[in-house]
């Protein structure tokens, strides 16, 4: 062998700075040309994308300073669920001596967004690696066999994993190795070290989920450090008698197992989530299981949704209209009801013209995804609805999120985008927060750089300005580009629309798909908006009514020590956990008040809450009585 020119060959790929794969190799001059070409094309057409660089990198090295291992022996667990598949991999910890297995496997996440391994030190919990960011990366090692046998695609998991797990555990000082793929095809992982072996394990996540890492554990003392930290880089290491395993180890669930495994892990986590059925008309009041219900959960925000003026009406439209639109608006789905109720959202709204969605979030995926493209820049707040959400993904649109309500955040990151066309897009009252865009600024700045502006004001309509008309009229500031609204919560009925200049308008007309490809709402939902807007209109004691009640309430509850506030008719009660938020809204229940626990992913993971949300119904006696019920209930923290 030492007769033989040897090298190392190095492949890594590269795209928007962010890494796509490598590989390493160690041969003799002869074969060398053929393995860089395998290589490159493993580079070139790779699943995770395509590279705008590829560095290949070939060094000659010593072949007498290889060491020569064999592969460390493999067994193997298959576990039923993830669930499962992590308690087997903490048994297996306990009995291979390890005293906190719980404590070491806390750490493994940390590793998701790193490069390189973790370092572990498991009596201190110290981290050895001499960049958290990166971790530390195993080089030098290769198969002895590598350039006979590998896939079609150059890349066999198994045998790479292997051979850096040998490696690992002949490091001085490294006890055991965790290991998940980063391949969302790939939930084999597993544990390794030289005592116990190799333990392939799976499934450690669900098919589709990208988060993997290493973990490398360490016991020794702190001297011998650099020494495990430079055999890892450095020492050239070449594995034998690597066996022969079925690749991919891509274990194929039963599809329905899937789904009924990833409920149960909603069920631990406290997210599996139920479809309640109410047993009376939306009111502030309702009948629940039985039971009569103070309702701190609709949106039905001035009671508009069982008045009786407006079911008067509702019953003449369907004995001449009937029960269904049968087409399309642009076919023949449109009567005179959704004509006159666009002109009267219009009117409301001071805008040129108004146009209907089915619903709220087919108005804001619509427009998006009419409005913008490929070439277009969507500067969209941190906390938005996730129909705006599901708008910008559904347009392809570049979508740039700035900080919630941080309007200096929005300017910078336009000024660094500072794209040629695009669009602004926020919550005018946000659902889960109850706060308030601060519209005039805000306008300002949409524009100063020539960007659309678009607000979704479901959440303000009825509740804000002094008669209800929404944040423009709370601001004393003109419309956005495009306002959307919402049938379906002041309104009491249901749909969506926006609302804007006639070109606007006739542009979604001819372009907003969800509008174009939807069957036309019933005349009855329409002739209910329409009174409904008639009566909020002529009753603006309405919207004082629920503005007053927001105010009582939320001093009823800093009364008794909650700190809360609002400008808006949702006032979120932060609990942080996610079990938590459901145990208070069950016990709340049992006392009579009806208040949903929000949770991932309505909100982001450990920031679950109860929502309240009031309606001009509400008496200051049931408010206070419901804000006692709810201090009762809080732990005692927040109290
Ligand atoms: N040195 C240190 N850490 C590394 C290295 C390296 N050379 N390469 C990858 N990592 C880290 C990195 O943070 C990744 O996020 C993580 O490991 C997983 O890397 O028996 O494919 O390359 O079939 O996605 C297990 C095979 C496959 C199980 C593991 O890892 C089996 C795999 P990936
Ligand atoms: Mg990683």
């Amino acid at each position: 062998m030492s007769h033989e020119t040897w090298y190392q060959i190095k492949m890594r790929a590269q795209a928007g700075g962010k890494h796509l794969s490598g590989a390493e190799r160690m041969l003799p001059q002869p074969l060398l040309p053929q393995q860089a070409e395998t290589l490159v094309h493993r580079a070139i057409f790779h699943p995770r994308g395509v590279p705008e660089q590829v560095v290949l990198k070939i060094e000659k090295i010593e072949p007498e300073k290889i060491e020569i291992l064999d592969a460390l022996p493999v067994s193997e667990i298959r576990a039923a669920s993830v669930a499962e598949a992590w308690r087997a991999l903490e048994n297996l910890l306990r009995e291979e001596g390890f005293l906190a297995p719980e404590k070491i496997l806390a750490h493994f996440p940390e590793t998701y967004p790193m490069r390189g391994a973790m370092v572990l030190d498991i009596e201190t919990f110290q981290r050895w690696e001499p960049d958290f960011q990166r971790g530390i990366r195993v080089t030098g090692m290769d198969a002895l066999d590598s350039c006979q046998k590998t896939a079609e695609n150059g890349k066999n998991s198994f045998r790479e994993a292997i051979v850096l797990a040998t490696k690992t555990a002949h490091a001085p000082g490294i006890v055991g190795e965790i290991c998940v793929s980063d391949d969302p095809g790939y939930v084999t992982g597993y544990f390794a070290s030289r005592r116990r072996g190799y333990v392939r394990i799976s499934p450690l996540k669900e098919v589709g989920d990208e988060q993997g890492g290493r973990l490398f554990l360490y016991h020794g003392s702190s001297e011998k450090v650099a020494s495990c930290l430079d055999y890892l880089e450095h020492q050239l290491v070449q594995v034998r008698n690597i066996p022969n395993l079925p690749t991919p180890a891509l274990p194929r669930p039963d599809r329905w197992e899937r789904l009924q495994n990833t409920l149960e892990t909603l069920h631990s986590a406290g997210l599996y989530r139920q479809v309640p059925e109410m047993e009376s008309a939306p009111a502030g009041e309702v009948r629940f299981r039985g039971q009569p219900l103070v309702m701190l959960a609709s949106n039905n925000y001035l009671n508009l949704a069982h008045h009786p003026d407006v079911e008067k009406l509702v019953q003449n439209v369907a004995a001449e209209w009937g029960t269904g639109s049968g087409g399309s608006r642009l076919t023949t789905g449109t009567s005179p009801w959704h004509t006159r109720l666009e002109a009267s959202l219009a009117e409301w709204q001071k805008t040129e013209s108004a146009l209907l969605f089915n619903t709220g979030y087919m108005a804001n995926v619509g427009v998006l995804s009419a409005l913008c493209g490929p070439d277009d820049t969507i500067f969209s707040d941190a906390l938005n609805h996730a129909s705006i959400i599901d708008g910008c993904r559904l347009s392809k649109a570049k979508i740039v999120v700035y900080r919630h309500g941080d309007l200096d955040d929005l300017e910078r990151k336009i000024r660094q985008e500072n794209p040629s066309r695009g669009l602004v897009v926020s919550d005018g009252v946000f659902s889960m927060d109850g706060d308030l865009l601060p519209l005039p600024r805000w306008l300002k700045i949409c524009e100063k750089y020539g960007l659309f502006s678009m607000v979704d004001d479901a959440h303000a309509l009825g509740v804000l300005g002094e008669t209800g008309r929404g944040s423009a009229e709370h601001w004393q500031s003109p419309q956005p580009d495009i306002l959307v609204g919402t049938l379906s919560k002041t309104l009491g009925s249901e749909g969506g629309f926006v609302c804007g200049k006639e070109t606007l308008i006739d542009f979604l007309r001819n372009r907003a798909r969800s509008f174009i490809f939807s069957t036309a709402l019933n005349a009855l939902s329409v002739a209910a908006a329409w009174k409904s807007l008639e009566i909020l209109q002529a009753e603006p004691w309405r919207v004082r009514k629920l503005q007053e009640n927001v105010r009582f309430f939320c001093r009823e509850l800093q009364n008794a020590g909650i700190p809360v506030q609002s400008q808006s008719a949702i006032v979120p009660i932060l609990l942080g956990d996610e079990r938590l938020a459901v145990s208070c809204s069950q016990q709340l229940l049992e006392k009579g008040i009806y208040l949903s626990a929000i949770r991932y992913p309505t909100v982001a993971h450990g920031k679950a809450r109860l929502r309240v949300a009031l309606n001009a119904a509400h008496t200051p006696e049931t408010l206070r009585h419901s804000a006692a019920a709810i201090a009762q209930t809080l732990p005692v923290p927040l109290r």
